[in-house]
This record gives C-alpha cells, structure tokens and sequence, in this order.
C-alpha cells in the first residue's frame, strides 16, 4: 500500500486529493494546524476514530514554519508520495502579511525537500509542489506565440504571493536537480469549486448570487471586475496532482483549461443560472450591476435594483490582469483532459450555494 503524505489537507485541494487518494488505496496522512476553533469542515465525512480498525486516512498537528515537526512527521511515516499544499493562498491577503507569506509559502517547501534529504528519502519520496499561474503575473509580453503562458513562459510574480511561490518554485527544480529527487511543480491556474474559501472571488460571487436571490443579503461589493482568469474545477486539477508523481521521470507542467474569463463575465453567469439578467453600467468604481429581468417567479428582485457595486478596498496594489494557460504538455504526456468547464463549474457551485442557504432559511 502507497503512503501519501499531505500538507494542506484541510484545504480546498487536499480535501478533494485526500478523498481521491483514498480511492486509489492509499494510506493518506495529513498535516492539520492548531486552531482555536475546528478548521476541519472540509474532511469531516472522510475522517474515522483512530480506534477504529483498518483506519487509512490519519492526520498529524503541524506547520510548515516548523522543520523540526515536519522531520518527525516524515520520519514516522515514511510517505511515498508528498503533496505540498498548505499555504497562505489569498494573494490579496499576502500584501498584508507578506514576512509570513515567504516563511510558509517559500521556506516551507524548503523545509520539506531538507526534511526529505536529511532522512536520506531522496529516492524514495517523490513531492509534488503546488506551484501557480501567479508567478506568469500576466505579462502580456511574456505568452506564448499562440497568446498562452506555457512551461516556458517567462515569470514575473506580482504580489508577495507569487514572490514566495517562486522561490519554492526554483528550490524545487533545484533539489531535483542536485539530489536526483523526484520532484515535480504543477503551475496550475485558479481552480474552484463548491469547497472554494469564501473570500476567493469566484465563490463570494456564487454565495451572494445565491443569498441575494433568497433575500438573505441586499448587494455584493467586488473590487476589479475586468481581471480575466482561466477557471477550472478543483476536482479535475487533484486528478493532474496525481499523475505527475506517476511518470517516469519528474518534470514541470501547466493545468489550465485553456480558457479565460472576465470577473464581470462570471458575475452574470452566476447570476443567470438563477434566472437573473443583469445589465452594467457606469464606469470604474462607479460601475453598478442592476436587475434587467427576472425569469424566476422564487426569487422577488424588482427590475432596476443595484445589486452589484464596486469597493475598492478589493483592488490590489498590483493587479494580475490576464492569465490563460495552455496544458498541451499535460494533454499529451500526462492524458490529463478536464471534464469541467467554466459554465459547468459556476452552475455546480450555484446549486451547492442556493442549498446551502435554503437551509440556513429554513432553520
Ligand atoms: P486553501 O487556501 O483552500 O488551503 C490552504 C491549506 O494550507 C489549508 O489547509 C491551510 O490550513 C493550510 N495552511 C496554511 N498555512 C499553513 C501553514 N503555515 N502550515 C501548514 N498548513 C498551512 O488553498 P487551495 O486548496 O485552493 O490551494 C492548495 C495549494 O495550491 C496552495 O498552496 C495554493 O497556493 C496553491 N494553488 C491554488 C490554486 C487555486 O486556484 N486554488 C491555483 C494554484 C496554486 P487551514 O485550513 O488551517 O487554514
Ligand atoms: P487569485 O484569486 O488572486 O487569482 O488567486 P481571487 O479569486 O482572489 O481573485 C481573482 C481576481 O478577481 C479579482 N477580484 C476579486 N478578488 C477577490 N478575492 N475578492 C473580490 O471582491 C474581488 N473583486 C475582483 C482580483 O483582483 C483578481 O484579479 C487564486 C488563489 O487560489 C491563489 O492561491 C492561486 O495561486 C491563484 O488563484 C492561481
């Protein structure tokens, strides 16, 4: 049986790649923090009392600001397979607390590729480092010939975020380079999904479609609706995680759909899945979103209503305009082929939403 070790399990990624993992006939060990209140809603359904026979999916306190924790951790169960997902991922957040950024997001995969070398794992544990599409910065000059950031695009990080992502980046290649270690980077674009943290734009916009719709909240502040991003589901980008540690050698690759979709675009998709048209108008931090037409006799929003205005505290002091990724690599090596699209993906994460929330009304 393969042992996988998962940092960031709780997130939205290593709750779908630990439940995938244990599927495959894993045993998957995951690394949890410490938290004054539960932070473990996302793998609740998959977690068994450790008193029970034959449990596969175990998890472990720890940080990746602690190297002396993730050594004991790694030396106790000797993983096969690491998946470094744990990280402080809100871009816009990284500017408020960018020391903290580079410690967990940069040092920490340090931390583990020094931890996997220092208990002469190098041949044995293959790690997987959740790289991102942030390190392109969306450099227009900077696509390929055919308009997408590839493999070889050039990078150019755009907030502390990105700068801490492209040091673990770089590590990486460099202890597979250095120490023969099979160790990958997946630079995957935004990937979503019904488990998406709440502040992350794509899903504050499928909850408060859903809210605004049931009555449960009056308008959604956004900040810069012309960013255009290349979305894709959560559940398919786990499914690539996978695949790398599975070659033959350890190489680098792009996850994307090859697609890519303004926040506005996805503003009034969201809300048409409710039957809602919405109409913009004005401009910049004037711009205001209005009830067109209703075609759904549940929800009571009269014509004309603002629901959609700009605050821009959400604006970022730098700003990623346009990312779109070309997974060609992927499709051919891997035989990864995504089975959701952007239209798909927002109708899920709708549907999910106006449950959830029909619930909370009823209660
Ligand atoms: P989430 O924010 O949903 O999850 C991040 C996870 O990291 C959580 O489990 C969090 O724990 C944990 N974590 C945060 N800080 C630490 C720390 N100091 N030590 C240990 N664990 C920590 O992110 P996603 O699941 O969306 O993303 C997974 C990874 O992929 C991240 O590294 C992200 O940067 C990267 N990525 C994500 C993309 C996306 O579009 N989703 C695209 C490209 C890359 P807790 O629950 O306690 O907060
Ligand atoms: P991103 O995702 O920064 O691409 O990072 P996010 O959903 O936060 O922002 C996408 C774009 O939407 C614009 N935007 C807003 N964003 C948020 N969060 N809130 C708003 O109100 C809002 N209004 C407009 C942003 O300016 C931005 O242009 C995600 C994270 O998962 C990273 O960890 C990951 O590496 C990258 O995707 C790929």
């Amino acid at each position: 049986m393969k042992v996988a070790l998962i940092t960031g399990v709780t997130g939205q990624d290593g709750s779908y790649l630990a439940e995938f993992l244990l599927k495959k006939g894993y045993e998957v060990h995951g690394i949890k923090r410490r938290a004054s209140s539960f932070n473990t809603q996302r793998i609740d359904h998959i977690f068994r009392d450790l008193h029970e026979n034959n449990v596969k999916f175990k998890l472990h306190y720890g940080d990746l600001t602690d190297s002396t924790n993730l050594i004991r951790i790694i030396q106790e169960i000797q993983p096969d397979e690491i998946y470094n997902l744990g990280a402080m991922s809100h871009v816009k957040v990284s500017f408020d607390s960018p020391e903290y950024v580079a410690n967990t997001d940069g040092i920490g995969t340090l931390r583990l590729l020094e931890a996997i070398r220092i208990l002469g794992l190098t041949q044995k544990t293959k790690i997987y480092q959740a790289s991102t599409s942030e390190l392109y910065g969306g450099l227009p000059q900077n696509k390929n010939a055919e308009g997408f950031y590839d493999e070889t695009s050039p990078f150019y990080p755009r907030s502390p975020y990105g700068a801490a992502k492209i040091y673990a980046y770089w590590i990486t290649v460099n202890y597979r380079e250095a120490y023969g270690m099979y160790a990958c980077n997946g630079i995957l674009f935004n990937h979503e999904s019904p488990r998406r943290g709440e502040t992350f734009v794509t899903r504050k916009i499928t909850m408060a479609a859903a809210k605004i719709a049931l009555g449960l909240q009056d308008v959604l502040y956004l900040g810069n609706l012309d960013a255009k991003r290349d979305w894709g589901h959560a559940k398919d980008y786990i499914e690539a995680m996978w695949l790398m540690l599975q070659q033959e050698k350890p190489e680098d690759y792009v996850i994307a759909t090859g697609k890519t979709t303004s926040i506005r675009e996805f503003v009034i998709m969201a809300f048409a899945e409710l039957g809602i048209e919405l109409e913009f108008s004005g401009e910049a931090e004037n711009e205001v979103g209005k009830v067109k037409h209703c075609s759904n006799s549940e929800y009571q929003l009269p014509i004309g209503k603002e629901i959609i205005c700009i605050d821009p505290i959400y604006y970022r002091p730098t700003e990623v305009d346009l990312l779109i990724g070309d997974p060609k690599k992927a499709n051919t090596q891997l035989g990864w082929i995504p089975r959701y699209d952007v239209k798909n993906l927002c109708k899920e994460m709708i549907e999910s939403d106006v449950q959830l929330f029909k619930k909370d009304k009823e209660e």
